[in-house]
Formats: structure tokens, C-alpha cells, sequence
């Protein structure tokens, strides 16, 4: 088994899961702004080293993706934050994309740019303790889009970003995000991703990058946010392994979902159905932001000192979602706290 194949298995394996704490400053401000927290470099910290020394992180979570202020702080019991991290057994994953830009030669898409310079900043990540990386593509969803020209640069700019950080030696996460913004249906939804995921495996394997060492984070099948349709969590399961049974290679060792603006209860019944009807050899689990942390930062904002209560509400969620991963999750434990 390859050292990568080994990283990826290390963070997703017995239901186990990907903590997606890597908000940029922009992204954290509205995060702590919705909530009335002041968004400066402390009470950043404060928040994510609450989550990080929780006692869920060793039972639940593998890995834990940061920003790159986060990477380089320290918690107030004086070790680093790769430090905390790896205390619990958990691994340290880094974003290293800069960020969407609008896609010139399209009117609305964006492409996600970082690859210049971006083999001496994994060089330096990597001797700051992370094991892997994210990188994320963001494709609008409508009649017209996601344009081939945004499939198409998004996947070549994924492609290249996970050979140089196998060239590192870690594992990448590729995350091509089909956003769920928008009136399509389902099945629009399973189309666009499909056409998505396929140009980025057509784009990896040009790159001669090793599927057995990556980590794959896509959007479910799910009908968009304004549309009138409703599925069941059963037929989303259903469209969403259909779509990755058709286009994600079987060497790929695991898939972590993001959880894309569903709630929590959603994302987790959603990848609860996924694996009681998982018949594929990937690793099916979550790699969530919002689904993990909303609750816990709402709790925290009332009292940004109240460290256990906010802790108990996170190692809830996690541990709902690790319950989930295996197909074992029932709504019934949502309020057996
Ligand atoms: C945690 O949010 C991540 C970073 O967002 P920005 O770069 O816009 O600040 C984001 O990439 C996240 O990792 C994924 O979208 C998954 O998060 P959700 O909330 O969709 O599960």
C-alpha cells in the first residue's frame, strides 16, 4: 500500500471524517458576523481550538482542514494547532487554493486560482505537519452552466494542484462543487455533476496523479435550493451513488462529501441513507463546514467562555455524523444527548 493510499484510508476509515474548519478570514467574518462575534485573530482561535481539544476528535474525526492563519497559530495550552490536532490522532489537512475568481471569457463562473508558487507553499505546509490538502472548483448550476469552459479550467487547474501536492507528499482532496443555488432539479443536478467529475478524472489522469492517494469531496444529488421538487433522503442516496458509480474510477480509496448549505439533520440523514445502500468499495463520509460547526458556533456566541457546552454540542454533531458514515445514524439519537 502506498504511503498516500495509507493517509487517505488513515482519515476516512471506521467512520471517521474530515472536520472542514478551513474558512477563509473572508468567509470566517460572515460566519461570526451572523452570530454577533467579533471576528479578530483571537476569538478565530478561540472558536476553532474549542472544536480542535474536543473529546470527539479522537473518536470521529480522522482529519481536520485548516486556513492558513490557523496552521501557524497557537492554542492557549501552548502547543501548536498541528499539535492539538495530532494529540487526538487526528491529521492535519491545509486549503491551499486562493480562492475563486470570476473565469474571464464567462460571464458569471469562477475559476479557483493558487498554482503559481504553489509548489514552495506545500513545501512549507508540509514542514508545518499537514498531511493533506484541499483545493476547491465552484461551478454555478443553470441552462447554460456549468460552462465547458469552467468544467474544463477548473479540472485542469484541480489536476495540476494534486500532482504537485502528491509531488509533496500528501494527500490532495479534490472538491469540485456543483453549488446548490438555483431552481434545477434533481436530475439536472446529477447530469452537471456527472459531465463535472468526469472532466476531472479525464484531467487527473492526464496529470499521472495516483487515485489511490486522493480524496474525492463532491456535492450530492440534490434538486437545487429553489426548486418546488422534493426527494426523499432515499432517492438522493440513490442519484448520488449512481452518479459516482458511473464516474469516479474505482481505485479511488473514499469519498467526503461536503455538506453545500443542507442543514444538519439533512446532511446527516442524507449520508446515513447513502451507506445503507453503499454497494461500492469507496469509503463513503463527510467532509463538512457548516453541517458540523453551526450549532457549536451558535452555542458559543452567547458565551464565547463557555468551552464544555460548546464542546458538547459539536462532539454531538460528529458523533451523528460518524454514525452516519456507517449507515447506523437514526434520528431517534438526535435527541438522546
Ligand atoms: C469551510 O468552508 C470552506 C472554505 O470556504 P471559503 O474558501 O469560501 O472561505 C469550504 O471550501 C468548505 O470546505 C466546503 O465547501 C465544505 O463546507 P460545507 O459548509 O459546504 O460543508
Amino acid at each position: 500500500m502506498s504511503e498516500l493510499n495509507k493517509i487517505a484510508l488513515q482519515i476516512l476509515s471506521n467512520g471517521k471524517g474530515i472536520l472542514a474548519a478551513d474558512e477563509s478570514t473572508a468567509t470566517m467574518t460572515k460566519r461570526l458576523d451572523s452570530v454577533k462575534v467579533i471576528s479578530d485573530e483571537n476569538n478565530r482561535l478561540l472558536f476553532r481550538q474549542t472544536l480542535f481539544s474536543s473529546s470527539s476528535m479522537s473518536k470521529c474525526i480522522g482529519g481536520v482542514i485548516l486556513y492558513d492563519e490557523t496552521i501557524r497559530q497557537k492554542a492557549s495550552n501552548g502547543k501548536t494547532i498541528p499539535e492539538l490536532i495530532n494529540s487526538s490522532g487526528s491529521l492535519v489537512g491545509i486549503k491551499v487554493d486562493t480562492g475563486a475568481k470570476i473565469l474571464a471569457g464567462s460571464e458569471e463562473e469562477k475559476i479557483t486560482e493558487g498554482l503559481d508558487g504553489l509548489r514552495d507553499r506545500l513545501n512549507d505546509y508540509y514542514k508545518l505537519g499537514a498531511k493533506f490538502t484541499k483545493w476547491r472548483g465552484v461551478y454555478l448550476i443553470s441552462d447554460k452552466y456549468p460552462s465547458k469552459l469552467s468544467i474544463s479550467s477548473n479540472a485542469h487547474a484541480l489536476a495540476r494542484y494534486a500532482a504537485l501536492v502528491q509531488e509533496a507528499g500528501m494527500v490532495p482532496i479534490i472538491e469540485p462543487e456543483v453549488l446548490m443555488d438555483g431552481n434545477h432539479s434533481a436530475k439536472d443536478c446529477l447530469i452537471k455533476t456527472s459531465e463535472v467529475i468526469n472532466k476531472c478524472f479525464e484531467e487527473l489522469e492526464l496529470n499521472n496523479v495516483d487515485l489511490k492517494g486522493i480524496i474525492l469531496k463532491p456535492n450530492m444529488i440534490l434538486p437545487g435550493k429553489n426548486s418546488s421538487e422534493k426527494i426523499s433522503s432515499e432517492e438522493i442516496a440513490e442519484l448520488t451513488l449512481e452518479c459516482l458509480k458511473n464516474d469516479v474510477p474505482s481505485s479511488v480509496p473514499g469519498i467526503a462529501f461536503l455538506s453545500g448549505g443542507q442543514t444538519e439533520i439533512e446532511a446527516t440523514a442524507n449520508l446515513n441513507q447513502i451507506n445503507i445502500k453503499n454497494d461500492t468499495n469507496f469509503i463513503m463520509t463527510y467532509s463538512y463546514g457548516r453541517a458540523l460547526q453551526q450549532s457549536a458556533l451558535k452555542f458559543w456566541s452567547k458565551d464565547i467562555n463557555n468551552i464544555t457546552g460548546t464542546q458538547e454540542i459539536f462532539d454531538h454533531r460528529a458523533k451523528m455524523c460518524t454514525l452516519a458514515a456507517q449507515g447506523k445514524w437514526s434520528e431517534n439519537f438526535e435527541n438522546q444527548k
